[in-house]
């Protein structure tokens, strides 16, 4: 089905409270920029995915919450976007099952996430896991969207959702919209500061390489001064650099430049002072959120209202679709 013209921007993030600077800037910036031009932008707290490793059930109801406040601090409205939990819309689940049909073994069998994530210990790993890219297939899907924000550790996923949109109107006629991927062009793949080879990550990352949204001031400056950089002195991004690049793109996004701009400001400059503007750039980037955030997260109750209120703008969104696709599926 062709994409219509106006733009229906969807993404999902886990509940942890532990969200981090390549969270940030991935993902929940591009939200809130999103949620101005998106008729309507749709955001979800993806908490059915979350089950896919082990969790504790009291505990998860909890980082909802977290991740509500976090999100609600950094700037989402609802009153100008869609915002949910996941599991209070059951079209995410029953969708899953209806994809399944156009999605092969193979097709789960190649995503580098399943197996990176389970290494040899792959026999061991949750049904649920193997099957993540379905149900963020249907999270998309399931509302037609056309623009789906996300970090670049998710391009291979959003192919496959793409590829699975394509199968189900070849197989039963047009009726899901292919969507667009949307990384940003500065800050897709924010580094680990300790081991900048490998993405900031939530669960693989080392503990002082990550920076989380709710630090306070003193542990950002004591992450960020003590981030890898190299032997040399020259602030320039170059794949041979891979720390220096990090802190020039968080640098840059906290700023709103690019690259060259601070290239040029910090040439001959040295890596202290360097560090020094990275680490003021970051606490001005976070300190409004995790301010904001300790205002909104006690009232839990507030925090639940706004959830379900968006689930039920979400579920009316889905259910002609999810009509759709079991009626070209051959139900009811
Ligand atoms: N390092 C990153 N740089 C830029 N974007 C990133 N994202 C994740 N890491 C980076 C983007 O953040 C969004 C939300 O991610 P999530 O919380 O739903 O789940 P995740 O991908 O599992 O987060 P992590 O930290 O990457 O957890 P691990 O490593 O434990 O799996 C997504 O849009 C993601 O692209």
């Amino acid at each position: 089905m062709s994409s219509p013209a106006k733009p229906i921007i969807f993404s999902g993030i886990q509940p942890t409270g532990r969200k981090h600077l390549g969270n940030y800037i991935g993902a929940i910036r591009q939200y809130v920029e999103g949620q101005d031009r998106g008729e309507p932008a749709i955001f979800c707290v993806v908490d059915l995915h979350s089950i896919s490793v082990a969790y504790d059930p009291a505990d998860l109801r909890e980082r909802v919450l977290d991740t509500a406040a976090i999100l609600l601090a950094a700037g989402l409205d609802p009153e100008r976007c869609v915002f949910f939990r996941q599991s209070d819309v059951a079209a995410h689940a029953e969708m899953t099952w209806l994809l399944s049909a156009v999605t092969s073994h193979g097709d789960l069998n190649r995503m580098t996430q399943f197996k990176e994530k389970t290494g040899s210990a792959r026999d061991l790993a949750s049904a649920a896991l193997f099957y993540y890219p379905v149900l963020m297939a249907a999270d998309v899907l399931v509302y037609r969207a056309t623009e789906v924000p996300v970090g670049d550790d998710q391009r291979q996923h959003v192919e496959l959702m793409r590829e699975i949109a394509r199968r189900f109107n070849e197989r039963f006629g047009e009726t899901l919209v292919i969507p667009d991927l949307k990384v940003p062009e500065v800050g897709a793949r924010i580094m680990d500061l300790q081991e900048p080879e490998r993405k900031m990550s939530t669960t693989g990352g080392t503990e002082s390489g990550t920076v989380l949204v709710l630090d306070d001031e003193k542990t950002i400056r004591k992450k960020v001064g003590s981030a890898v950089t190299d032997s040399g002195r020259e602030v320039v991004a170059s794949p041979d650099k891979p720390g220096v690049t990090n802190l020039i793109d968080i640098l840059a996004v906290a700023r709103g430049v690019g690259r060259a701009e601070i290239e040029r400001e910090f040439d001959g400059a040295g890596y202290g002072d360097f560090k020094g503007a990275v680490a003021d750039g970051v606490v001005e980037l976070l300190a409004p959120v995790r301010a904001r955030y300790a205002e909104l997260r006690p009232d839990e109750a507030a925090l639940e209202r706004v959830l379900l209120a968006g689930a039920e703008k979400a579920a009316t969104i889905a259910a002609p679709v999810l009509a759709d696709v079991r009626a070209r599926m051959g139900f009811g």
